[in-house]
């Protein structure tokens, strides 16, 4: 990896003609142009395949090319042509491959064969799939349950996460964190709450009749570039759209659609955000209270003079609690703290408060700007409760509406994937398979590195994902890696997660998504839920890169069989899940026919089937049966981290529009205008000066935390660029290391990602 890296800012809209050339460009470098022309034509079509990319909604009505820049490259870097089979390990040693890139080790290609790491030469060597399961057996047989975790990142579909947590369950534990952990679990802790569903509540027809649309902390440019299209319709009908987030991103400034013929050819774009507010990293609860108080104390004075409410009292009075509560708190805080704390003007957010209170359905968009902090939780219900004051919830063209990460993170946890055994069906797989399924709480992703620390980890088996680079304390974590008895990794591509071996270890290539999957009954579908909550079914178009390669449930099921003992596997219909899915999607009817009644029949409706989400008719399953007003504990962003050091600043990390995840396509960041290098920081040129550097200068980054560990990411160049003065961005997986373990969201333990407390400090020579 480089930081010989330059500036250049983008001055094109997100899509446009800059897309279209990164599309063909991704697409010739994987060769995938060769592999299969129409290929692309299926994707997120109905009796197509779901991308692998992002959870965004697929439409019923798709356009003809219902795919982004994003999902071009994410297809594209799944079934690329280059490969690589035992040959290549023989020629590098674990050792060797540890010193290149996140980039280099995906870019050599697809894995292929089953390996095993021989200690004394320090390589992978081929294995058999008989071989490796049989030694992974042996190993998990005698094992305490409680020392192993079953992770999974949320890609794997709903049949496989179905059959893993079962063969989990059935193991004896509940140590299933999953990358959701790490995304929008402050999502899942914060509703069901306030409003009784721990999903979204909005549908793509919302956008339709949506009025006005907030945004708050996610980049939809990159990382949902398909709901460009509804906010382009959106805009189209002219209604404002204010945006929450400390960088000017470029697909929230102005978008031109790749797919339409007129915007391409003249230089109309449709410029997105009506209003940009720069709030600051973890500042905004202390906007949303600002915003909540504008609209309570124009209320108070409607009352008082005798005018028209500003807030909904009909809904306020017949269906939420807490209200009075949170509104005295709202009168209570002042705006010196709320400027402070957001560094947003008043005037500012009391504009933002009076569209908000002309538009009768406003729609409330949010990502990991709100969810990885401190206080991620309350960010969440602070816009829960902004939305609740004008009823805001339940209504067409209105709602809350979280952007979900990997394509079925959210469908993982609606099938059983998750360490929390009240949100699990135990009773109902009791019923099903007749076993007593654990019932103890399970490893979620921070209290399973605590373990992995400590020693009582013994095993991790990685149902995809690239947990090492994606999970905090990279430096701490991965030195106690290397003590695991046990380390088995399904995946497709090689990466650093695999690299650092335990005393025995088993990479395991598996299909991809896009792949035909022919099993006994013949070609298998899959489905993955999005993010507001529809199932889509899902058919690969592509032939498997390897035929030595298995489909995941296949390698689920024959986990299962190694490790459990034989009467216990003998309790669900494995084999015959694997021969035919449709058998896997009966049994997840049978385990919830609420949601998934005439699975196969529903799953290839246009546009999905969705899952019932009660409070979208504002029937509320929170106890006491009503929406939930939450007064916040504080507005500061970390009272544990507070300092009153000037030379502390906070960090919050980002994702480039050439990576997904830990999978880093190039060193480029066309739309901030960062080329060639992603040891950068994006640092206010104020601050720049204030800390006595120059802009370009090589920086290290030291880590401030209570806990007197030594936290450092060194030589990173410095970059002048429009954040918040006090706030500085770097890249997500390079600045793990500075993340802290202890650092996450109080109830929910995600990572708090975006506001690490940092020093500069002039880089050694
Ligand atoms: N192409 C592509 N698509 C992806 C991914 C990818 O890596 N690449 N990852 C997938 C996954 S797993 C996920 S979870 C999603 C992530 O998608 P997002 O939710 O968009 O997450 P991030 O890219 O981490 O950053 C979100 C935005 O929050 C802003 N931000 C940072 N701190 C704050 C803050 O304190 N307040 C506010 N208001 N804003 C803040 C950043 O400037 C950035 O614009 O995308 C998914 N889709
Ligand atoms: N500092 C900081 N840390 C973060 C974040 C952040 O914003 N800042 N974001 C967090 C978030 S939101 C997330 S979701 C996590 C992501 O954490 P993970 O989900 O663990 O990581 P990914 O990078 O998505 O995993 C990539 C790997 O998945 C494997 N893979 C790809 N496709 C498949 C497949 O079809 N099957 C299988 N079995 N394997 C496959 C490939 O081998 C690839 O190398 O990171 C988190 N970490
Ligand atoms: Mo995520």
């Amino acid at each position: 990896m480089t930081n010989a890296s330059h500036t250049d800012p983008y001055p094109h809209p997100a899509g446009g003609w800059g897309s279209v050339k990164e599309v063909g460009a991704a697409l010739l470098t994987e060769g995938v142009l060769f592999k299969g022309g129409g290929l692309m034509l299926h994707q997120n079509k109905t009796e197509g395949y779901a991308c692998v990319g992002c959870a965004w909604a697929k439409p019923a009505n798709p356009h003809p090319f219902e795919f982004c820049e994003s999902g071009a490259k994410a297809t594209a870097w799944e079934i690329t042509s280059k490969k690589i089979g035992a040959d290549f390990f023989s020629q590098h040693t674990l050792a060797e491959l540890r010193t290149w890139s996140d980039h280099e080790l995906e870019s050599v290609g697809r894995l292929t064969v089953p390996l095993r790491w021989d200690p004394a030469s320090d390589r992978y060597v081929e294995t058999s799939w008989d071989a490796a399961f049989a030694a992974i057996g042996a190993e998990l047989r005698p094992m305490a349950p409680g020392s192993v975790v079953f992770y999974s990142s949320g890609r794997a579909s709903l049949e496989t996460s179905y059959m893993y947590q079962l063969a989990a369950r059935m193991y004896g534990n509940n140590n299933l964190p999953d990358s959701s952990n790490m995304c929008h679990e402050s999502t899942s802790v914060a509703l069901p709450k306030t409003i009784g569903v721990p999903i979204g509540t909005v549908v793509l027809d919302d956008f339709e009749q949506a009025d006005c649309i907030f945004f708050f902390g996610q980049n939809v440019g990159t990382n949902s570039p398909r709901m460009l299209h509804q906010l382009q319709e959106a805009r189209k009908r002219g209604i404002p759209v204010i945006t929450f987030n400390p960088l000017r991103e470029t697909g929230l400034l102005h978008f031109a659609n790749p797919q339409s013929p007129a915007d391409m050819l003249t230089p109309a774009e449709t410029q997105i955000t009506t209003q940009y507010l720069q709030v600051k990293a973890g500042g905004d609860s202390a906007a949303l209270m600002g915003l909540c108080k504008a609209l309570i104390e124009a209320d108070d004075a409607a009352q008082a003079a005798g005018n028209a409410r500003v807030l909904d009292a009909p809904f306020l009075a017949g269906h939420t609690s807490g209200f009075d509560d949170f509104a005295g708190a709202a009168r209570a805080t002042s705006w010196l703290d709320i400027e402070r704390e957001s560094s947003l003007g008043r005037a500012d957010l009391e504009t933002a408060a009076q569209t908000y209170a002309r538009a009768e359905r406003v729609i409330g968009i949010f990502g990991m700007g709100l969810t990885q902090h401190r206080h991620g939780v309350q960010n969440v219900q602070m816009l829960s409760n902004f939305l609740l004051l004008r009823g805001n919830i339940g209504k067409p063209g209105a709602g809350i509406c979280p952007v979900r990460g990997h394509s079925n993170v959210q469908g993982q946890r609606t099938v059983g994937i998750t360490e929390k055994p009240e949100l699990a069906p135990l009773a109902q797989l009791k019923k099903q398979y007749g076993f007593e399924p654990p019932r103890h709480k399970g490893l979620n992703t921070v209290t399973a590195c605590e373990g992995l620390l400590d020693g009582s980890v013994k095993a991790f088996i990685s149902l995809g994902g690239n947990f090492l680079r994606a999970a905090p304390d990279t430096d701490v974590l991965e030195p106690a890696w290397g003590k695991l008895r046990l380390s088995v990794q399904i995946a497709t591509k090689l990466n650093r997660s695999h690299l650092v071996p335990g005393a025995v270890s088993y990479l395991l290539p598996c299909l991809g998504r896009i792949e035909i999957d022919r099993q006994a009954s013949g070609e298998q579908a899959v489905s993955v839920e999005d993010s507001t909550g529809c199932m889509h079914g899902s058919r690969g178009r592509a032939e498997p890169a390897a035929d030595t390669l298995r489909s995941e449930p296949a390698i689920v099921a024959a986990l299962a069989r190694a490790m459990l003992p034989p009467e216990r596997f003998a309790l669900a219909p494995w084999d015959a899940w694997v021969a035919d899915y449709a058998e896997v999607r009966n049994a997840i009817a049978e385990t919830y026919p609420e949601i998934f009644h005439d699975f196969n029949a529903r799953m290839w409706q246009p546009g999905g089937f969705r899952r019932p989400v009660p409070a979208a008719q504002r029937v509320w399953k929170t106890p006491n049966g009503l929406a939930n007003f939450i007064t916040p504990a504080t507005l500061l962003e970390d009272p544990d981290q507070a300092s009153p050091r000037d030379d502390v600043l906070r960090m919050f990390t980002i994702r480039s529009d050439s990576q997904f995840n830990t999978t880093i396509y190039n060193e480029d960041d066309r739309f901030r205008g960062i080329y060639g290098g992603r040891r950068v920081l994006l640092v206010n040129a104020i601050d720049i000066i204030r800390l006595g550097f120059a802009e370009g200068a090589l920086v290290d980054v030291h880590g401030v935390a209570p806990d007197g560990i030594e936290r450092r990411v060194n030589g990173l160049r410095l970059v002048g660029y429009d954040v918040p003065p006090g706030c500085i961005a770097g890249y997500y997986p390079e600045c793990n290391p500075l993340l802290p373990l202890a650092h996450h969201a109080v109830e929910s333990m995600v990572p708090a990602g975006k506001s690490i407390a940092v020093r500069l400090v002039k880089a050694a020579a």
